[in-house]
């Protein structure tokens, strides 16, 4: 093996990367780094790469293996911020390189600032010019158009939940919302914008096949369901799997999930005949005893292959009419029989009785990442969940709640007026959806 020495005479070069997929112009910026002195790559770490754009491809680890094996590069170190300074202060390099592609846009005050902080010590930024023909979003939706691999993909929850203040989740109920879902992002002035995942529900599946939200639809069916929305994407999915059904078949549930690339199965502590949350009569509706439902815990914490398939509890206590007190019991046993996280349910209007869950529970020795799904509370915003320690947010049903009325209006107009002119304004043109996918 060749032993990279750093020569201490040489000068000292910083070059940044995300290095999500490594392309010929990568190796240019580097090749000419490598010509000014010793070249340490600052690898940005997941949590900087999604402040500005998708989480990468690969993990950071992947990603630090492929660049200490170039040989333009003499160290590799993590960068944690997509801003410099930290890592400039501590290693006063005499040069900065970067492609002159980022004095325009998100980057354009970065730049900047790494003018200012190499001024410091007499430090240059050179710029490279950018490799022509390459496009990263090309590239991304290359990527999508080969699919990804059932282990990349579960292990991108993880990831997500360790890198950004909060996952945001949607609801998908077919390969076309999961489309959506995969390729939908926006640019505000504050920053890049998109779904993180899918949300595979009980309650939209049933729905969209025409039954009700109780196990009607079995997981076969709704296995074959999501296998057609993973065909197409390539975002992590949370799986909802109502109480996990009988234990004795849970662990072939965890083995198909994880087959397919799920990061997470949700299960909730209910008992009997399954009655969907939202409903306001929870009479006939038992919630499940600590100690089968820990049960369950272990059982898909044993079953799993992957480290990073997730167990996910959900407590129903809220729902139910039971205490704070009975959900912070339930929140501490099930986090102590292995859950990774804890979704705390609630049909309130308000986010109080889950903030004052999330305030309590956040002081636990037992604490773990919280989920809400503000299905009725509504007007709870991300920030908000953010300072209350929520780390996933799921909208549980809303891909489904906005088809439904458009189809509704549609068949409406089109009676009433024996013609279909009348709802053209609102559909999408047939050149648009001949195009739509191809
Ligand atoms: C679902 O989406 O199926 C859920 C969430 O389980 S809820 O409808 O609120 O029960
Ligand atoms: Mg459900």
């Amino acid at each position: 093996m060749i032993r990279k020495k750093t020569n201490r005479n040489k000068k000292k070069v910083y070059v940044a990367f995300s290095a999500d997929i490594l392309h010929e112009g990568h190796i240019n910026v580097l090749k000419a780094a490598s010509q000014f002195g010793d070249v340490t790559v600052g690898l940005l770490t997941d949590k900087a790469i999604t402040s500005y754009r998708q989480l990468p491809h690969l993990n950071y680890k992947q990603r630090e293996i492929i660049l200490k094996n170039i040989k333009f590069v003499n160290k590799v170190i993590p960068q944690k911020t997509l801003d410099y300074t930290e890592n400039l202060n501590s290693i006063k390099p005499n040069y900065v390189l970067h492609g002159d592609d980022w004095r325009s846009g998100i980057q354009r005050i970065v730049r900047k600032n790494v003018i200012k902080v190499l001024k410091k010590w007499s430090g240059k930024l050179i710029e490279v010019p950018y490799t022509k023909n390459i496009s990263y979003s090309k590239m991304k939706s290359k990527i999508i158009e080969t699919g990804t691999t059932p282990e990349i993909r579960k292990s991108k929850l993880r990831r997500l939940v360790e890198a950004k203040n909060i996952t945001r989740i949607l609801e998908t109920h077919n390969s076309l919302s999961g489309l959506i879902i995969e390729k939908l992002n926006i640019q505000q002035k504050d920053g890049f914008y998109e779904f993180d995942g899918m949300w595979s529900s009980s309650l939209t599946d049933s729905v969209s096949r025409g039954k009700p939200d109780n196990q009607s639809v079995d997981i076969s069916t709704r296995l074959i369901g999501l296998n057609e929305i993973l065909d197409v994407t390539t975002k992590p999915v949370i799986f909802d799997a109502d109480n996990g059904g009988r234990i004795e078949h849970l662990s072939y549930t965890v083995k198909s999930l994880e087959r397919a690339g799920v990061s997470a199965i949700v299960i909730e502590d209910k008992i009997g005949l399954k009655k969907n949350s939202l409903f306001d009569n929870q009479k006939d509706t038992k919630q499940d005893n600590i100690k089968s439902f820990c049960d369950k815990i272990k059982v898909i914490n044993k079953s799993k292959i992957s480290e990073n398939f997730m167990a996910i509890a959900r407590i129903e206590s809220f729902i139910l009419g039971k205490s704070l007190s009975d959900a912070l019991k339930r929140a501490n046993a099930y986090s102590k029989a292995g859950a990774d996280a804890i979704l705390i349910h609630s049909k309130e209007k308000t986010p109080k009785q889950i903030f004052t869950f999330a305030k309590k529970f956040s002081k636990s020795k037992y604490y773990k990442p919280m989920v809400a799904v503000p299905s009725t509370y509504s007007k709870t915003t991300e920030k908000q969940l953010i300072d209350h320690r929520f780390k996933i947010v799921i909208y549980a049903n809303h891909m489904l709640r906005a088809a439904y009325p458009a189809m509704v209006n549609t068949a409406t107009k089109i009676l009433k007026n024996k013609k279909s002119y009348p709802a053209e304004r609102n559909l999408t043109s047939i050149k648009k959806i001949l195009n739509l996918i191809y």
